[in-house]
């Protein structure tokens, strides 16, 4: 994404600043701590950079942005169900314009909430009424969470993911542990395997982890960095990078962009969240770079 594309409509506070890129409105971050760009198409978060580090977050720099696609890169937010459970694929919300709802900063950094609620469209792909509530708050950490609510009048149930990819200098120098060791291989329709707790990548994985622990870490051997990813709310952990091959049939890949990224999700895969009238669950990732 070339920031210089990106053009002022309506600076909200000294902090943050609404933009248009391509057509998409951008809420954009600009804070001593930290700086950060947050799609309202699909309530996106597209960068983070704390002060003084690189980019945590990875953004395909073939990324479209077209109001019918999700975006590639970024943390997409899978949401009412995860992946090919449903048509589309990883859900409606990644896709739908969601409302800026408030913004507040302070000396530590900017929180920015969106909101995205039941309309026509959404009815008519999966016929119930909800809230839900993405916060993100930014400053060293970034910790991002989905807040849903059942505004029907009968139960219904969701599954989904923070499908954050991971900014990484090199895939071949890259484990990746915490995750527990059975897993869902997707490469293998779904097969059950078990696998040692620390990952490497050598081919392409695609991996619905079962029983992850709280704290996922990312070992970023080139960067000299490591990533720690703390879910809350979740059931399932999935790592996935597509490697070369899977990277030249995407469109808005870049044919080796495989080699820095990892995407680490806060997924909840099976069972899904059962949420009677009123109930509200939260799904929850925490992202801290230690050096
Ligand atoms: O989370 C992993 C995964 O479900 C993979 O199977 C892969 O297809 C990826 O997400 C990206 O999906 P997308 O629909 O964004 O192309």
């Amino acid at each position: 994404m070339d920031l210089r594309q990106l053009s002022t409509i309506n600076a909200l506070s000294d902090a943050v600043t609404v933009c248009e890129y391509q057509g998409v409105k951008v809420i954009r971050v600009i804070h001593p701590m930290v700086e950060a760009g947050i799609s309202l198409h699909g309530g996106h978060l597209l960068w983070f950079k704390p002060a003084g580090e690189k980019d945590v977050i990875w953004l395909s720099e073939k990324a479209e942005f077209d109001i019918t696609k999700a975006v590639r890169g970024g943390i997409p937010v899978c949401w009412p169900w995860f992946g090919k459970a449903a048509v589309p694929s990883h859900g409606f919300a990644r896709t739908s314009e969601w409302t800026l709802s408030q913004h507040r900063e302070n000396d530590n950094g900017v929180i920015v909430t969106l909101t995205l609620e039941d309309n026509q469209d959404t009815r008519s792909i999966w016929p119930h009424k909800f809230h839900n509530q993405m916060t993100f708050e930014m400053s060293a950490e970034l910790n991002v969470s989905l807040t849903s609510t059942n505004t029907d009048t009968h139960p219904w149930s969701y599954g989904g993911a923070l499908h954050t990819y991971f900014n990484i200098a090199d895939i071949n120098a890259v484990s990746v542990t915490g995750m527990g060791a059975e897993y869902l291989d997707s490469t293998q329709a779904g097969k059950i395997c078990h696998g040692n707790d620390t990952l490497t990548f050598n081919t392409e994985t695609d991996r619905v982890y079962t029983h992850p622990q709280p704290t996922i870490t990312i070992n970023d051997q080139d960067n000299q960095r490591t990533i720690l990813v703390t879910n809350q709310g979740n059931n399932a952990a999935v790592i996935w990078n597509p490697w070369q091959e899977l990277s030249i049939n995407m469109g808005d890949m870049a044919n080796n962009s495989f080699e820095t990224m990892v995407c680490v999700e806060s997924t909840i895969h099976t069972p899904t969240i059962e949420l009677q009238p009123g109930q509200t669950h939260t799904l929850s990732t925490r992202i801290a770079v230690q050096r």
